[in-house]
């Protein structure tokens, strides 16, 4: 069975203790139970990690392309956090080890303060998902499932 890997930036481990107004009540435990229970019912096993740290989401997304590159993974959904509006180096990582990534974010960004309007990632990204709440984790899932078929062909 190949493997989706769940990437959630800083402070998404905050998801459901406050804010719930933009990003809902659910927590990041119970986001990681509804990528595990999409990546089930879709055929893949759901890895999903949390850093507050760039350097450690840039190792990875490293480790996701060399198991991409084996054939064990299809790619990466990818909530950056903040990060999404700053960091070159993740631009650069999801770029340099050619990983198919879905950019996610829970809320619409572009609803949001200016300076949220801008992603370092989306142009390095294979698709984005934008303002579909904790749901669009399982969209992004399926989206990955997608490119993958369509990459056989
Ligand atoms: O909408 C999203 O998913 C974001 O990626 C969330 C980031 C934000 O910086 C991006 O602009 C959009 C923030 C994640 C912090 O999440 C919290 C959740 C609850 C309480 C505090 C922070």
């Amino acid at each position: 069975m190949k493997t989706v890997l769940v990437l959630n930036g800083p402070n998404l481990n905050l998801l459901g203790t406050r804010e719930p107004a933009i990003y809902g009540s659910d927590t990041l435990a119970d986001v990681e139970k509804l990528c595990r229970d999409e990546g089930a019912r879709l055929g893949f096993a759901v890895d999903c990690r949390q850093s507050n740290h760039e350097g450690q989401l840039i190792d990875w997304i490293h480790e996701a392309g060399r198991e991409c590159a084996a054939g064990r993974m299809i790619g990466v959904v990818f909530n950056a956090g903040a990060y999404t509006h700053t960091s070159v180096a993740l631009h650069d990582a999801i770029k340099g080890a050619n990983v198919p990534v879905i950019e996610l974010h829970i809320s619409n960004v572009h609803a949001r303060e200016p300076f949220r309007h801008q992603s370092w990632l989306s142009p390095a990204a294979s698709g984005i998902i934008v303002g579909f709440g904790v749901q669009g984790y399982a969209l992004a899932i399926a989206g990955l499932k997608l490119l993958a078929e369509k990459s056989k062909t």
